[in-house]
């Protein structure tokens, strides 16, 4: 845990409000996605003037923590689900909530986080699993063979509760130290079971859950040092020996002792590199103004440079219950007025600070939407719609990027070429592509999963 006070503030029931903005994005996507209930991503008008809809053009989520005892305010639940796509919950899955005494679970207030974030359609990272602090007093005091078993139980009994319904598991949280040595933290864990731990614990998780993403995540982490350095070696070592490892978690607290680092993207592409997709999971900056928005810039521009970064997850909605108690680290004032840093990610996310309702700018002459339309046990249908500017069009390409190990095995409407990894494949019209201005077309494919479902990323759509 990274110190700082905490500030705690419970406000009474109101009203909870439904987006306009989601509302009209499931109503564009309905007929599609009405039997299966699945995540339509869009390019189009409506889609670029909020953090969640401006990361989905690129197939990323954007997301915030949630804390639940703020469920109740108005400002706080319509700020929640008009701007973010994926939700955390910040202390509600911790040991210390969900199993204070052992063998008894507790799941209510992370309950009434999740059916929220389902209701709006966003998709929930589970935060976490093993973690030395937040820990029960009771978990501390076991010998080895009983602490074994109470962590796989833990495991078991969370990721069961909240099968199919959890993106991606942060399984293991902060299991290395501070400082140069790039050695384990010292926990009940790593003390009592060793190094093995970590991969005990990924080993149950990936029993219990198949289909989650499983994520080691962390602090410090964000440029290459010797923290970074041991993760990764883990990772390497993981991914090497078949221990299932999916994805990892840079938490991404700044301040200005702790800046983001010049090798921020080189680190997180060094990671993805390994096979795994790397996600900002906890980003918050401390400081004010153009500074403040320029670092949020660069963090965000990062990510959106390296395919497999797949998604972020800001630490907090507002300033107002920031975890920093004193700090304004957030993308939100204590008002709920969004700030210049607020300005900057959309920006860098490829979205527009303009009204909702304006025309997507997108590239002038064309814009790319995204639906998956169908999902069997192993694979799953994607379509693009590709949608004339204010001019006709013909020729148009676009590419759709699959994320390892998932693999393309059809294709209709369209004929596709691919890169040498076989991952990139670009998709030109058959014929000449001729669109009258604002008409579209479409065209689809299969993505067979091997695991993975995470949505391909979309480039955007050019005229020759
Ligand atoms: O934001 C969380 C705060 O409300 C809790 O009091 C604190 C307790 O440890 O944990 C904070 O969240 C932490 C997260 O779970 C793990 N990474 C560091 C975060 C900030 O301390």
């Amino acid at each position: 845990m990274i110190r700082e006070t905490v500030r705690k503030t419970h406000r009474a029931k109101r009203p909870r409000l439904l987006s306009g903005l989601r509302k009209l994005a499931v109503v564009a996507s309905a007929g599609l996605l009405a039997s299966a209930g699945l995540v339509a991503f869009s390019g189009t008008a409506e889609a670029v003037g909020t953090l969640g809809n401006a990361a989905a053009q690129s197939g990323r989520y954007f997301g915030t923590a949630v804390a639940s005892s703020h469920l109740g305010e108005s400002q706080y639940v319509s700020t929640l689900d008009q701007q973010f796509g994926s939700v955390t919950p910040e202390n509600e899955m911790k040991w210390d909530a969900t199993e204070s005494n052992r063998g008894q679970f507790n799941f209510g207030s992370a309950d009434q986080i999740v059916s929220h974030a389902r209701a709006q359609g966003m998709s929930v990272r589970g935060h976490t699993l093993v973690w030395y602090s937040q820990l029960p007093g009771w978990v501390s005091g076991l010998g080895a063979s009983d602490l074994r078993s109470a962590m796989n139980n833990h495991i078991t009994q969370l990721m069961t509760h909240y099968r199919g319904q959890i993106y991606a598991w942060d399984v293991v949280n902060e299991a290395f130290q501070d400082g140069n040595s790039g050695a384990r933290r010292s926990s009940p864990f790593q003390d009592r079971l060793g190094d093995g731990y970590i991969e005990e614990a990924f080993r149950t998780a990936r029993s219990v859950d198949p289909n989650a993403k499983l994520c080691y995540n962390d602090y410090n982490i964000d440029g290459i040092n010797a923290k970074s350095n041991a993760v990764y070696n883990m990772v390497r070592d993981f991914t090497s020996r078949g221990v299932p490892i999916d994805c990892v978690g840079f938490q991404g607290h700044f301040n200005p002792q702790s800046p983001v680092p010049s090798d921020f993207q080189s680190n997180l592409q060094r990671f993805a590199d390994l096979g795994v997709d790397v996600q900002i999971t906890e980003l918050d900056i401390e400081g004010s103004g153009s500074a403040q928005a320029d670092n949020y810039r660069r963090v965000v521009s990062a990510c959106m440079a390296v395919s497999r970064c797949t998604g972020i997850t800001v630490w907090g909605v507002t300033d107002k219950y920031s975890w920093r108690s004193s700090g304004t680290p957030l993308l939100f004032d204590g008002n709920y007025q969004p700030k210049q840093a607020y300005q900057a990610v959309l920006t860098a996310l490829g979205g527009s600070g303009s009204d909702p309702g304006d025309p997507d700018p997108g590239t002038g002459a064309c814009s790319v939407s995204y639906a998956e339309t169908q999902r069997w046990g192993d694979r799953f249908n994607g379509q693009v719609t590709v949608t004339a500017g204010s001019s006709a069009i013909s020729n148009w390409t676009v590419t759709v990027t699959v994320h390892y190990p998932q693999k393309i095995s059809a294709t209709w409407n369209g004929s596709p070429t691919w890169d040498s990894s076989g991952n990139v494949m670009t998709m030109r019209p058959n014929g000449n592509g001729q669109l009258g201005a604002g008409a579209s077309t479409s065209f689809g494919f299969t993505v067979m999963a091997n695991g993975n479902w995470s949505a391909p990323t979309l480039g955007s759509c050019t005229v020759s």
